[in-house]
This record gives structure tokens, C-alpha cells and sequence, in this order.
């Protein structure tokens, strides 16, 4: 379904067919759960909050019910909801409209945070999870590559663009909110139409927290400033995030300016992250900025970009279904697929196998918690054998090198796992569940 147009593009194109990368993926995944109510028990977070402030998501110990059925390795992947965005960017031969939409992508996941305040499940050392998806022809993979801290490398590849970077959050319950600082790089390689080149972009995530604890009424809100560069032009894009005050006035917003290599304003963002995100071109230095405020979304489709200095419309959220189980969206939905025809393809430690995880997707509470336990347990053991044994573990998927265009540790993938797949050659794998 990619058309591509350099060759740039149709190497990696073809990379993906001779992988059979598509294998497993030739029906529709499934639209809904098994469970339509999720009758979680109604617990209040601050009662068993309280007694944890100062404590991370690792050492913070809550019922099972305060999870969702999925894992934090899935919840990464949801980051490509929206990777239609990067797919948009290579259009343009301007490469400050590119970055527009580069920085559109990187705000367009938070729409997912909504009413989603549970615990995804920590993942297991080694832990796995592929995701693929035909019509924007991309393939995920991830890996957990440490425990403690909990850390995941991610690696994302499609003809036209690659999306990848650490998942590295430190949190901390200060006794009011829940804190999530972003420590990994994010890294976005894109292969414009038309053009034979290869630009990489990288930025950090903003701080996520979870807020209104202590009125019961748990919400996830983001804050904090981004900067997004293009090493290849020197163009860059700073992005705000504005944190949620007292009042609802402000909430959601973000806002943006992208700067070309000579720090001239070239467009202007704004929205909110959960519902829509325009942009306008500066036409002269002191025209407007965007009244983001009032930028609520209308009828409006998303549109092509306007040269004129009008507003248009980048990115909308996907409508949520109403009345799911653990309000996921579709795509979340989709990511647990237990399909058998797939089931046959993904490697033993993926995460659709993980049966703690499946048994909450099913309602099974109490069969969810001790599963959960006995996997804990597991991996204690194992961990203790290779102590024992003074066995340094290494991730099998991932290796840490310094990035060729920034210089700056990233986790490199070593594509082996396609290949392994074809073959179902998982002897190397862990047995981890
Ligand atoms: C947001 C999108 C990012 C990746 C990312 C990393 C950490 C996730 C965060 C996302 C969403 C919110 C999150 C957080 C870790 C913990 C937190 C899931 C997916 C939840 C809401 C905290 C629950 C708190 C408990 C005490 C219940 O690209």
C-alpha cells in the first residue's frame, strides 16, 4: 500500500518483504475484548496511595485491579497510534513543514492517557513485543533490557521513516501527584519523497503526572517543554506543555513554534493533546500567534497545509468507543490480539503470551494476581541462578553503540529478530512466563 519514490525507501521496503515481516498479520485484528464491563472494584488511589510517598511505580505495591491488561511494553507502542503523521511529513520538500508534522506525531500518543489511569503490568527481564501494521507498512519491536531501572529499547522501521529510543521513566509519588520523568532519547530518521536523503530528528519526552489524587478524581496530565532538532538542517521546533492549574481553564493545551536553521519562526502549533492540534504559517515576523484557547475543535477535517497564514487542522484524536472495558482505545485493543494464526508467528517472551496479563483482559482477578506472583517469583529465581553463576545478562535484541549523527548512547537494534521469526528460531530466548 506504500507507494515509494526513492530508492532510499524501497530498500527498506524490501527489507520487510523478504523478512515475511507481514506473516501472522493477514487478518483483521480483533475490535473488542472478551470482557464488556471490567468491574473493577471502586478502591480510592489516594487509600492506598497514602502510605507510599517517596515510592516509584516499581516499588509502589497495588491490587491487581489497579492495572490495565496491558503491558508497559505495549503501552510504548501506542506512541504509533498516529504514525500516519511521519508518513504525512515526508510529502513535503520543505523541511520546516516536516518538522510540523514530526512534532504533531510526538504530541499526538497523550490522546490515549485518557481515563486510563491504571498501572500497565511491568514487563519481565527480556520480555518482548512486535507490532505490525500493513496499511502504514511499519513494524515494532521492543525489548525489555533492564529490571531495575526498568528500561525498554524500542525500534520501529517503515519505508519511509524509522521511530526509535528508550523508555526510561523514573516516578516518584510526592504524597499530592504521581511524576513521570522521561530520561531516554527518542530518535526519528524520515526519507522524504523525492529526495535521496535521510534526516534524523531526536527529542525527549515531557513529564508526564497524574494529578487530582486527593479529590478522587485521578487524571493524567503532561507538562514541561520540548525540543526537537533536526540534525540535518538545523531546524528545530520548541514545544510546551502546559500543566494543569486549579481550574480546568488551560487544560490539555500545547503549543509550539518551528524555527529553520537561521532561528526564523516559520509555523506555529497549538491545540490540545487530546482532542485536535492546528498549526498557521508566520508570514511576516509580527502576525499573530495562535489563539490556542479558543482552538476547540469544529467540524473541520484535517487539511493540507495553508501558505497563506490561515489556520488548518494537522491531527484530530481518533473518536474513543464509549463503555469499554479499562477504557482502551481500538488501537490498545488491538495490540493484545490473541489471534492463533499470529500467536504462531510472535517470539515465546512476547507479551500476548504473558498469562497474568490475559487473565485480567478476561475479568479473572484473583487468577491475574497469582499468576502475577508466580512470574515474579520466576524471574526472582532465575535472577539468583545467574548471580549464582556470575552471568551478566544482555539483552538479545538490542545492543548499546553511540549514534552515528548524534554521538549520544542509543540502543541499537540488530534486526535479528525478523529473520529469527521467519524460522521460528527462538532457542535463544529466555523462558521467561
Ligand atoms: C504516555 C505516552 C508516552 C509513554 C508513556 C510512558 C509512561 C506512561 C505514560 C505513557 C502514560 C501514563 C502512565 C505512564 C507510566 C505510569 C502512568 C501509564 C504511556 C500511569 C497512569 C500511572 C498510574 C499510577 C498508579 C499509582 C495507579 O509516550
Amino acid at each position: 500500500s506504500t507507494v515509494v519514490t526513492t530508492g532510499l525507501q524501497s530498500a527498506i521496503l524490501d527489507v520487510l518483504e523478504t523478512d515475511q515481516t507481514f506473516k501472522g498479520y493477514e487478518q483483521e485484528f480483533r475490535k473488542t475484548l472478551k470482557l464488556d464491563k471490567d468491574n473493577r472494584p471502586k478502591v480510592s488511589l489516594w487509600s492506598v496511595l497514602k502510605s507510599m510517598v517517596g515510592k516509584d511505580l516499581t516499588k509502589i505495591a497495588l491490587p491487581v485491579s489497579f492495572n490495565e491488561p496491558t503491558s508497559m511494553l505495549q503501552r510504548v507502542s501506542e506512541d504509533l497510534e498516529y504514525a500516519s503523521l511521519l508518513s504525512q511529513a515526508t510529502r513535503f520538500q520543505d523541511s520546516t513543514l516536516r518538522m510540523l508534522y514530526v512534532a504533531v506525531f510526538t504530541a499526538s500518543p497523550y490522546a490515549s492517557t485518557i481515563n486510563r489511569v491504571a498501572k500497565p503490568f511491568n514487563p519481565l527481564l527480556g520480555e518482548t513485543f512486535e507490532y505490525v501494521n500493513k496499511d502504514e507498512s511499519y513494524r515494532f519491536f521492543t525489548e525489555q533490557v533492564s529490571h531495575h531501572p526498568p528500561i525498554c529499547a524500542t525500534w520501529t522501521e517503515s519505508p519511509k521513516w524509522d521511530f526509535y529510543g528508550e523508555c526510561n521513566v523514573d516516578s516518584k509519588f510526592n504524597g499530592r501527584s504521581f511524576n513521570v520523568l522521561h530520561l531516554g532519547k527518542w530518535f526519528i530518521q524520515l526519507r522524504p519523497d523525492n529526495l535521496n536523503v535521510q534526516e534524523t530528528y531526536s527529542f525527549k519526552k515531557p513529564d508526564n503526572a497524574v494529578i487530582g489524587i486527593l479529590m478522587g478524581k485521578p487524571e493524567v496530565d503532561n507538562c514541561g517543554d520540548v525540543r526537537i532538532d533536526n540534525h540535518a538542517t538545523g531546524d528545530y521546533c520548541l514545544l510546551h506543555y502546559k500543566a494543569r492549574g486549579w481550574t480546568s481553564a488551560g487544560a490539555f493545551e500545547v503549543r509550539g513554534e518551528i524555527y529553520d536553521k537561521d532561528n526564523v519562526k516559520q509555523w506555529v502549533l497549538g491545540g490540545h493533546w487530546n482532542e485536535s492540534i492546528y498549526a498557521k504559517k508566520m508570514i511576516n515576523s509580527s502576525s499573530d500567534q495562535l489563539n490556542v484557547e479558543s482552538l476547540r475543535l469544529d467540524d473541520s477535517s484535517v487539511a493540507d497545509p495553508k501558505y497563506d497564514g490561515s489556520k488548518f487542522l494537522v491531527w484530530k484524536a481518533n473518536k474513543r468507543m464509549p463503555d469499554v472495558a479499562f477504557n482502551l482505545t481500538s488501537y490498545a485493543i488491538s495490540l493484545n490480539d490473541e489471534n492463533p494464526e499470529l500467536l504462531k508467528w510472535v517470539a515465546p517472551t512476547d507479551s500476548r503470551l504473558r498469562p497474568d496479563q490475559r487473565a485480567m483482559e478476561y475479568g479473572e482477578y484473583d487468577k491475574a494476581a497469582d499468576e502475577k506472583y508466580r512470574l515474579e517469583e520466576k524471574q526472582r529465581a532465575i535472577r539468583r541462578e545467574r548471580e549464582a553463576q556470575n552471568i551478566k545478562w544482555q539483552p538479545k535484541w538490542f545492543r548499546k553503540e553511540a549514534h552515528p549523527v548524534t554521538h549520544e548512547p542509543f540502543w541499537k537494534f540488530d534486526e535479528q529478530y525478523w529473520k529469527s521469526r521467519q524460522t521460528h528460531s527462538w532457542d535463544t530466548c529466555d523462558d521467561i512466563f
